[in-house]
């Protein structure tokens, strides 16, 4: 079944103008108050052209141009998922400019906009009203027409605000133009009114009936009880400034006291914590998506190296140190392993010691010890890793120490979105120094031409698959995303709570994993690792 996409801005905000209860818009005059808003409950948006020129420090007589709102607009929109009702003023021109304005709307997503029958540049209606002349009514018809000819949207809305009662003429004027310009398409009536009582605007109302939706700015009315306005049948509440007047409170407030005090402690709990401004920004979605598409990052990458046993088989080599520090071109095993780690990316590097855990000392690892690692096994060791860990999961690689790899490894297993990674090496027959194997894998498919394009699978892993059903051999290294490796974290401490996995082995982890159906993504390559299991190794990793 296929989702619905959502309602465009534009039909929410026609639904709302149509709908046959009152709607309550809230101003906002940047991205961050539109998110508040959005966050509030609100369904939708006030544009406000007094708050927005006031956030700019400017006066709202269209002292910021046109466009400059414009890419104001842009932030709020894209901030937010709810419609926008731009506050137009009066279409900042002719019908001309109305007509490019309402592209450049549609092109940033704002549902609608309100223009006002008044002449640019406009004054605001609070600041003496009655003295500012009306805009010809013909010409705005004109302007109406021409704004509606110009949307490709249909459900795009243009509201006619009439200013007769600012402008101190009455409702037989409000009431003629509010039916001019129904008639020139408007989709909506404001009517303003700077009265500190409802009586204009009822009375508007009480004439103009139902013919088309009628918005209110309860700016000065404000006692009016919102009952009223629901009896009355207005559709649209706009809440015009009240969180620019609110931030400018909180500002003004903020600033005096921390001027007098010289210092942050009678403010620091009363204000917003930068962690809630983070949220407001989203940084969340950023860090995420830094995971994903910066492998190179480093700081969320993690390796875990299981380096705790001695490697009886090399004899000599390992009386004194482990395996993992064995010299291999003249530096020991484990900071060739360091080295590819840290070209991928991955800084933060934490090393499971045991078997002389003193020789290991290698800088800018950190070490955590199985101290029981001659009675205990990978898994074992590996509990300690990241039960010992330090902050949050990370994605994790984890590998063995006596384990040569090229850097390239590390990095295809990255950038993987798959919770768990392996790669396995399709061409092993007849490469002794491959005898020990983390284990034969079985997949989905073997490696081919098409399986580099394919998603393939593990179907079993470990020493006893039949020779038949063996694809590759699993190269000893793992990786698990941040949210596996929390699961992998329980999932051991519930293994290893089983005596019988005391000195378990990786393998069987495939086998649980398999058991609890968990998908383990499969990579093939051919090459670029050597396991070193053996005095030969040693001498065939000088050339690795
Ligand atoms: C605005 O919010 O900018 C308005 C409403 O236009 S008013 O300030 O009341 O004119
Ligand atoms: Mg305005």
């Amino acid at each position: 079944m296929t989702s619905q996409p959502p309602p465009s801005k534009a039909a929410q905000f026609k639904r709302l103008l149509l709908s046959d209860q009152v709607e309550f818009f809230c101003e906002s005059h940047n991205g961050l108050s539109a998110k508040i808003v959005e966050e509030a409950g609100f369904k939708g948006i006030w544009a406000s052209g007094l708050t927005i020129a006031a956030q700019f420090g400017v006066r709202d007589n269209n002292e910021a141009s046109w466009t400059q709102i414009l890419d104001h607009l842009e932030f709020m929109s894209d901030a937010t998922q709810i419609p926008i009702l731009l506050d137009g003023d009066t279409g900042y021109g002719n019908f001309n400019n109305m007509q490019r304005l309402i592209g450049k709307l549609e092109q940033r997503r704002i549902a609608a906009v309100c223009i006002e029958d008044k002449c640019f540049p406009k004054t605001n209606s609070f600041l003496q009203g009655d003295a500012q002349p009306m805009a010809d009514m013909d010409e705005f018809c004109g302007k109406l027409k021409a704004g509606k000819d110009a949307q490709t949207d249909d459900d795009f809305c243009i509201i006619a605000r009439i200013e007769a009662f600012i402008c101190g003429w009455g409702l037989t004027e409000a009431l003629r133009r509010a039916e001019a310009y129904h008639r020139a398409g408007a989709d909506g009536i404001l009517i303003h009114s700077a009265l500190a009582t409802p009586d204009e605007i009822l009375a508007f109302k009480r004439e103009w009936g139902a013919r088309c939706p009628v918005a209110i700015v309860p700016t000065k009315y404000y006692a009016t009880p919102t009952d009223v306005f629901r009896q009355y049948g207005f559709s649209l509440v706009i809440w015009a400034n009240h969180l620019l007047r609110a931030a400018v409170t909180a500002m003004q407030k903020t600033a005096q006291i921390v001027k007098a005090d010289e210092h942050l402690l009678s403010i620091e709990d009363k204000i917003a914590p930068v962690a809630e401004i983070f949220r407001l920004q989203d940084a969340e979605t950023l860090r995420q998506a830094e995971q994903r598409y910066l492998p190179h990052g480093g700081d969320h990458l993690t390796a875990i190296v299981l380096a705790a046993s001695r490697g009886d088989e090399l004899g000599d080599f390992t009386k004194d140190k482990p395996k993992t520090m064995v010299p291999i071109q003249g530096i020991p095993i484990l900071s060739h392993i360091v080295d590819a780690y840290q070209t991928a990316g991955i800084k933060h590097i934490t090393v499971v010691r045991g078997y002389r855990k003193e020789a290991v000392t290698l800088p800018h690892l950190t070490y955590v010890d199985n101290d029981d690692f001659a009675d205990t096994g990978e898994l074992a060791s590996l509990f300690c890793a990241l039960r010992n860990r330090n902050g949050a999961f990370h994605d994790t690689i984890i590998s063995y120490g006596d384990l040569l790899f090229s850097k390239y490894i590390p990095q295809i297993m990255m950038q993987e979105p798959d919770d768990w990674v392996i790669v396995v090496d399709s061409v092993w027959e007849g490469k002794t120094a491959y005898t020990r194997l983390g284990g034969f894998a079985e997949c989905t498919a073997p490696n081919s031409r098409e399986a580099y394009h394919a998603s393939i699978y593990l179907t079993q892993l470990g020493r006893d698959v039949p020779p038949a059903a063996r694809h590759g051999v699993w190269m000893g290294l793992l990786k698990v995303s941040a949210g596996a490796t929390e699961r992998l974290q329980h999932l051991l401490a519930e293994m290893l709570a089983d005596p019988a996995n005391k000195k378990a082995g990786m393998a069987r982890l495939f086998q649980e994993l398999r058991r609890r159906d968990v998908s383990v993504r499969v990579l093939y390559t051919v090459g670029h690792w050597l396991d070193i299991n053996s005095v030969a190794d040693v001498v065939q990793a000088e050339r690795f």
